[in-house]
């Protein structure tokens, strides 16, 4: 049983300093303090980022680990991360044949997790576009919600450094998502997450098919139609500074037909 001391008890009395009031933590401090959490960050080419990123994360909280699900990187990013999982024990790797897309990665790194009992699961890029500095929030945001979602668009919007063009896309895709679905998220594109293992739980993972920004809009439409609480916090997202990117038109058009199936999905009561 976990106790905390509470600062406020320290009264004096008499003249002395009396500090032995020990308060019991509630339930969901409990909770919280006790939780295993894993950060999944999905690679494909990651080099020049990998061996950066994943000091930043586990020095934001010590309920931390890593998981890199890597697709055989051909520049290494695979092998770098089994030395670094031999030399750390928070760092884990999964490693898949070949490159079978973002959602397939994180349906793996999701099934890696609950087999190990991790709490707290995150979805997280390797190219730096997802601050580290935002995962406290995240944990405290998930205190109280059971799927916490990184928004670009919560206050105006908040995107470093991409062509007005992607800018333009990503804004409306998001109106668009919205407008189709009626999933009330600011963003739901952004891939900058952290699920309750109840979430992962519930959602039947073997049904979902996307797997470019159409995978971020699924899993979150899923948790919502089974009753979950989502909340979305600020982010500032900046675009990757090294290493290529992925985004292709064929993630864009699996994105347009995703969110029809959802709603018709929804319409014949199988979400
Ligand atoms: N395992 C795996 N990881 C992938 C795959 N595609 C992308 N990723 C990783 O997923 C994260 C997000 O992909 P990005 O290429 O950054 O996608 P994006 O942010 O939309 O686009 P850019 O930042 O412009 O490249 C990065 O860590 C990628 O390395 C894939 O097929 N398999
Ligand atoms: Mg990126």
């Amino acid at each position: 049983m976990l106790i905390t001391r509470d600062e406020q008890s320290i009264i004096p009395v008499g003249g002395l300093t009396q500090n032995v009031q020990w308060t019991e933590k509630t339930d969901s401090q409990r909770d919280a303090a006790d939780m295993k959490a894993l950060v999944c960050i999905p690679t494909y080419n990651e080099i020049e980022n990998l061996p950066r990123i994943i000091p930043e994360v586990l020095a934001r909280d010590a309920r931390f680990s890593v998981l890199v699900i890597d697709d055989n990187s051909p520049d290494g990013t695979g092998n770098w991360a089994d030395d670094e999982a031999r030399r750390n024990p928070r760092v884990h790797v999964l490693h898949r044949r070949e490159k079978q897309g973002l959602g397939q990665a994180y349906l793996a790194g999701f099934r890696w997790a609950l087999e190990r009992g991790f709490d707290l699961v995150f979805e997280m890029d390797a190219d730096f576009s997802h601050n580290p500095d935002y995962l406290p929030q995240f944990l405290a945001a998930a205190e109280h919600a059971d799927l916490v979602i990184g928004s670009r668009y919560i206050k105006g919007v908040n995107v470093i450094n991409w062509p007005m063009s992607r800018l333009l896309l990503s804004y409306f895709a998001n109106v668009y998502t919205r407008v189709v679905t009626g999933l009330p998220l600011r963003d739901a594109t952004g891939g900058f997450k952290c699920y309750h293992r109840r979430v992962l739980e519930s959602v039947n993972l073997d049904a979902v098919r996307s797997n470019g920004y159409s995978f971020q809009i699924e899993m979150s439409f899923r948790a919502w139609r089974r009753g979950f609480t989502l909340t979305e916090i600020p982010i500032v997202f900046v675009d990757r500074e090294m290493g290529t990117s992925k985004m292709s038109k064929k993630i864009v058009r699996e994105a347009v037909w995703m969110v029809w199936r959802l709603r018709l999905l929804r319409l014949l009561g199988r979400l």
